[in-house]
């Protein structure tokens, strides 16, 4: 084989390998169901993640999970650490404390490693006493203030 035949082959596997990984991740994506609950020390949250295959809504096990926080409404105002999540006792469930900085819409950035990679955000409005779904888009962004 030649120089050229080599590299040929070579780019040749290189892209089926791509191309397989790319088809992979496209069919296994995640989707999350995400509750969580006030600790009772302000703004410290329970939340409990449970990690499903997208289309067959098998529990996703064997998933690494770190989340992050941020508010949509400000993206750069906030620099919430992004933990990593502990595996929870039923299956594609992790527990993560999550530590924010004021009381509102929080979009949180669930990134999966491991078996399957991917990043799954959820808006949750989170309030002194409880979380509930997101309501930011029903008000003018004006409302949010520091
Ligand atoms: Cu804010």
């Amino acid at each position: 084989m030649t120089g050229a035949g080599r590299f040929q082959l070579f780019a040749a596997l290189a892209f089926a390998v791509c191309f397989a990984g790319a088809l992979h991740a496209a069919e296994v994506r995640a989707k999350a169901d995400v509750t969580c609950q006030p600790t009772g020390t302000p703004l410290q949250y329970d939340c409990t993640i449970r990690l499903l295959h997208a289309r067959t809504n098998e529990p996703l096990s064997d998933v690494a999970l770190t989340v992050g926080a941020n508010m949509p409404s400000m993206p750069l105002a906030h620099n919430v650490r992004p933990v990593k999540a502990t595996v929870g006792t039923a299956p594609g469930t992790h527990e993560a404390r999550i530590e924010l900085e004021m009381l509102g819409d929080w979009a949180l950035r669930l990134d999966l490693t491991g078996k399957v990679r991917d990043r799954v955000v959820k808006v949750l409005r989170f309030e002194r006493d409880s979380v509930g779904p997101a309501t930011a888009a029903a008000k003018p962004p004006s409302q949010h203030k520091h």
